[in-house]
């Protein structure tokens, strides 16, 4: 009679850790769920493609001086700065010359990559221009 007792303890706790573990699995999946959505909703938050496609020129510098556009935009620099600057690829792959104040250069990027850029007045004044597909 102790020993049938016995077996029917074991066979509940059995059944007891049973269900603790399919709890256990029940809030993992959840969290994995809702990590999901969350990273999902998060990277639609930061992920777009950089909008914009226009740099500022003031202050002697490029404003952002990093931007990011989809192969195929043009990008406009707008010098309002009080003196003349140019945009200028490191490469010399592309070079605006002299852009006077109120001037402006655009460019368009069809290639994807890093295009890394200084004014040759004064090379202090570096940006990028990193061309995407998506
Ligand atoms: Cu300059």
């Amino acid at each position: 009679m102790k020993n049938i007792a016995m077996v029917v303890d074991a066979r509940q706790g059995l059944t007891t850790s049973k269900r603790k573990n399919a709890t256990i699995i029940g809030l993992f999946l959840l969290s994995v769920i809702l990590l999901f959505s969350c990273s999902k909703s998060s990277s639609n938050n930061s992920n777009p493609p950089v909008v914009a496609n226009t740099v500022n020129i003031a202050n002697m510098s490029f404003g952002p001086a990093a931007i990011t556009v989809m192969a195929g935009a043009t990008v406009t620099w707008n010098n309002n700065d009080n003196m003349a600057h140019t945009v200028t690829a490191d490469d010399n792959s592309f070079d605006s010359g002299s852009i006077p104040m109120g001037g402006h250069f655009s460019k368009t990027f069809s290639a994807t990559g890093s295009y890394s850029y200084h004014c040759t007045i004064h090379p202090t004044m570096t940006g990028t221009v990193t061309v995407v597909t998506k």
